[in-house]
């Protein structure tokens, strides 16, 4: 777990942060006791609004034949990108649809706030948008990285029941000592998750989707490997929080998502416990690995 993080759940800041790392940034001091805030929409600057629309106008020209049909069809959804949306302008289309909203929170929240609030279908949406010098790269999640690259698969009524059977999973976690394990989960689903369409491999992952290299990366390159997914197979590998992923692992559905995730993790989690951890871009014997998209 990322210093920042680390922080943030022991409400301690930790003695040294790693290179690059620094206090969690954010106004904690005006959260609620459950994390939320106010979007002080009035105090975003002509710059910030000018920064959301180049991010948004740079990822919206790649998504065709990289990002899956779902999150294309529900982009449009957050609004025009002439400035940083109202969150309560989404919530409302939002809770139409799957009866999701977003909160707006000061940055990163401790687990179990984070899984208390995907539990009540209310998903954590960062206030601050990053400097024009974190263009291409910012440490943390900020608001587009949350409004654009989570909210428009909350549309989806089935990505939209598994957010909140994680939440619900994850208060059960905490309880299990098993918090890392689902946040292997989260990684490689939520954040890094790829899904096989008839059309091809697609990307349905946030961390994916708001990334202006990821995207064409994790679908065309050579170097990673892509994976059938697994539950305990997933649960056992390791993940990399600052360079592109070396593995990916791939759905064939939302549904199969959900189904694999419905039953109770007790006994997955004694499984993934007495199994060795597998690091990153490693390959098991027997399982199906997916070629890279030959892009035209
Ligand atoms: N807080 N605001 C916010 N957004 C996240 O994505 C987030 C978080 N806290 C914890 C967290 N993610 C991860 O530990 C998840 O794996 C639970
Ligand atoms: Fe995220």
């Amino acid at each position: 777990m990322s210093a920042i993080l680390e922080s943030i759940n022991t409400g301690a800041p930790p003695a040294t942060y790693g290179e690059g790392e620094r206090p969690p940034r954010g106004d904690y001091a005006r959260a609620r006791a459950d994390y939320t805030c106010e979007q002080r929409h009035d105090a975003y600057t002509a710059v910030d609004h000018a920064l959301y629309r180049r991010l948004h106008e740079r990822q919206s020209r790649q998504l065709e034949g990289l990002a899956c049909r779902e999150f294309i069809n529900a982009v449009a959804q957050l609004g025009e990108p002439a400035q940083i949306p109202r969150f309560d302008d989404v919530s409302e289309r939002l809770y139409r649809a799957t009866q999701w909203q977003i909160v707006a929170v000061p940055g990163l929240i401790p687990e179990e706030n984070f899984f208390s609030l995907l539990s009540q279908r209310k998903f954590p949406v960062t206030e601050w948008i990053r400097k024009p010098e974190e263009f291409d790269y910012v440490v943390e999640p900020d608001v587009f990285h949350d409004l654009y690259g989570h909210v428009p698969l909350l549309f989806n009524p089935v990505f939209a029941d598994y957010m909140q059977a994680y939440g619900v999973g994850g208060l059960k976690a905490s309880r299990l000592e098993a918090c890392e394990y689902l946040a292997r989960l989260y990684w490689y689903t939520v954040e890094f998750g790829l899904i096989d369409t008839r059309e091809g491999l697609r990307a349905y992952g946030a961390g994916i989707l708001s990334s202006a290299g990821e995207l064409r990366h994790s679908i065309t390159s050579r170097d990673p490997q892509r994976v059938a997914f697994d539950l305990q197979r997933l649960m056992r590998t390791r993940y990399k929080i600052d360079s592109y992923q070396t593995t990916y692992f791939v759905i064939e559905s939302f549904d199969q998502l959900f189904d694999a995730t419905a039953p109770d993790f007790t006994p997955v989690y004694a499984e993934v416990r007495n199994a060795s951890t597998i690091e990153a871009g490693a390959v098991l014997d027997d399982e199906r690995v997916f070629p890279p998209l030959q892009m035209p």
